[in-house]
């Protein structure tokens, strides 16, 4: 099976960092290293809430601030201190309710200062936090809340009818941040009851096994699964933040995820707050002035997003960029799909900067290969793995291919993040274990002489060509460099001569109209750029493509549409 390896690379220019030498580290790491960082290594007891916010008030580092959020309406910002009080008065009001230790509570909510107080209030009594996009839609939420069955929930007046009591027996509390219409004895009023409740709180003290956080992700059919997370994590949280996010102690850090989306927990809350560093949170929707202002005036010195967003600024034009300072920009991240090529070299023009790539899961819960600063970056690649990390690449069989061969990528179990069960279903668990030793992943990947890892695909999207295995990510990334190309999804589609040929749908950029000219060129485009085979012999214009919340190009539900099959669970789809 042919290749088209991309050659291409971008020395980083990230000098001084927190890992100066890849090589030297991985060698010599020992996760216990980590470990030794956080008090309970000697006390044994910890709490992922203590060590993002009280310790840092314990340290004299109480009126730095913590937390800036903004959005059309609000602009506030809350030091370390303030966090720590407002999150205990938050406790407080749970366990009034007799909540407690090990506990589900789910949040619902659109971003918001609250909805930040909350989730540490909840994961200072000890419960499981469970937060949901405030997209979802009542089906959506009840499966959720039963799955786990939770026994509270936090959410906003707007969103109430969205929840139905009756379909969920174990909740038993709804609180409600926001003024209520009508007075309600069932719900719980978020502010009436913070302005009774002490700022005083008996921090409930964990080990290390103990729940920390359910993300409910979609497989491509049946219910949503629920990732259970526990406290262990924040040794990965913790050690990601200082090597891949390149954390320190004055950076401005701003991470563009929801938490609805593990992403916007993991490197929303945790990661920032375990390193002390100031976290901006911009609310609302995406729009380019309002990206490029927050960082303007906020100074962000440290930016993760994901493709999908840097896809959409790079289709705003480059004039946007100039009326805004983007100098304070020091580092820049992505996550959640394959960064194309042709962003990465987008991104190194316009902010001078290398857009880091860092791949993970929900399942992982951390970072796992990555782009470090300070390493060569190939374009293409989402790099090499977190020290202490072992990853290779795996046939059908369980055993590993030489480097240049497509298969599936695996990671050497366990790791200090790892999922600790599928809520519910631990044959779902033990399918992710099938080969001893190892979790798979259901991604596609090759790895190069060098160690670096090559995204395909998820396993189900790659296609098969005239016995050609070919991922849609690098057709993708070809159709991405065609100017009149904004995003591309690519599937296989079932033909009686080639197995399956190559189905392109694509947006186009402001400017374009489809035409059948078009279509033939973007064909020759990929045909000579790439290869015959891997050449989009169909070719389909759409409006937008089916993306999730978190900004995936949703290729079972384009290939759904393509054989008139059903789409499966469509509950994280946007909009
Ligand atoms: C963190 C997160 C996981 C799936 C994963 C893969 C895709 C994530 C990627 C990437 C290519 C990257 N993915 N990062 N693909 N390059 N850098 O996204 O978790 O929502 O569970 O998604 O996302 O297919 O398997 P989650």
């Amino acid at each position: 099976m042919e290749i088209n390896h991309n050659n291409e690379l971008l020395p980083s220019v990230n000098s001084l960092t927190n890992m100066d030498d890849y090589e030297q580290t991985y060698k010599d790491f020992n996760w216990e290293d980590v470990e030794r960082h956080f008090t309970w290594y000697e006390t044994g007891k910890c709490n992922m809430a203590y060590e993002a916010i009280d310790q840092h008030v314990e340290a004299g580092r109480g009126d730095k601030v913590a937390l800036i959020y903004s959005d059309a309406k609000r602009e506030e910002s809350y030091t370390f201190k303030q966090l720590r009080d407002k999150s205990n008065q938050f406790g407080n009001i749970l366990r009034k309710q007799g909540v407690g230790k090990g506990d589900r509570v789910f949040i619902f909510m659109a971003r918001s200062p609250e909805l930040y107080i909350c989730l540490l209030g909840i994961l200072k009594i000890g419960a499981v936090v469970g937060p949901l996009f405030e997209a979802f839609m009542e089906t959506a939420v009840k499966d959720r809340l039963v799955d786990s069955s939770a026994v509270a929930l936090i959410t906003t007046p707007q969103l109430l009818s969205r929840i139905s009591k009756s379909e969920s027996p174990d909740l038993k509390h709804i609180i409600v941040v926001g003024e209520l219409e009508d007075q309600d004895d069932s719900l719980i009023s978020y502010h009436n009851e913070m302005e009774l409740a002490s700022e005083e709180l008996e921090l409930e003290w964990l080990d290390r096994d103990d729940g920390l956080i359910i993300h409910y992700t979609s497989g491509s059919t049946g219910k949503p699964k629920g990732v259970y997370h526990v406290q262990n994590a924040m040794i990965q949280h913790y050690f990601s933040g200082k090597v891949v996010l390149d954390l320190r102690e004055d950076d401005v850090y701003w991470c563009t995820a929801d938490p609805g989306w593990i992403t916007g927990t993991c490197y929303g809350i945790f990661a920032p707050w375990l390193h002390g560093v100031t976290n901006v949170i911009r609310g609302g929707r995406f729009s380019p002035q309002d990206w490029y202002s927050t960082i303007a005036k906020y100074k962000v010195t440290v930016w993760y997003s994901a493709p999908t967003a840097f896809r959409m600024l790079m289709g705003a034009g480059d004039e946007v960029i100039s009326q805004y300072d983007l100098s304070s920009l020091r580092h820049v991240l992505s996550v959640g799909e394959p960064l194309n090529p042709e962003v990465v070299r987008w991104g190194y023009k316009t902010y001078g900067q290398r857009i880091h790539d860092t791949w993970w899961m929900t399942e992982t819960g951390a970072q796992m290969i990555c782009n470090y600063p300070g390493m060569a970056i190939k374009p293409g690649s989402m790099g090499r793995p977190l020290p202490g990390i072992e990853a290779t690449i795996k046939d059908d069989k369980g055993n590993t291919v030489p480097p240049y061969t497509m298969g599936n990528l695996a990671i050497k179990a366990p790791w200090p993040s790892m999922m600790n069960r599928i809520w519910n279903n631990p044959d779902k668990y033990e399918e992710y274990f099938r080969v001893s030793g190892w979790y798979i992943s259901g991604d596609s990947a090759y790895m190069d002489d060098e160690g670096y890892f090559w995204f395909q695909g998820r396993i189900d999207d790659v296609i098969n060509s005239s016995g050609e295995r070919i991922g849609p990510f690098e057709v993708e990334s070809k159709l991405l460099e065609h100017p009149a190309v904004a995003e591309a999804g690519v599937i296989g589609k079932p033909d009686a001569i080639r197995g399956e040929i190559i189905k392109a749908f694509i947006s186009l950029r402001e400017g374009y109209v489809e035409s059948p000219e078009l279509k033939e060129d973007i064909y020759r485009f990929v045909k000579e750029g790439l290869s015959a085979h891997a050449a989009p012999r169909e070719i389909e214009f759409k409006e937008k493509l089916p993306k999730t919340r978190s900004g995936k190009i949703m290729r079972r539900v384009l290939k759904a549409w393509e054989l008139n099959l059903p789409t499966g669970d469509l509950s994280t789809i946007e909009d």
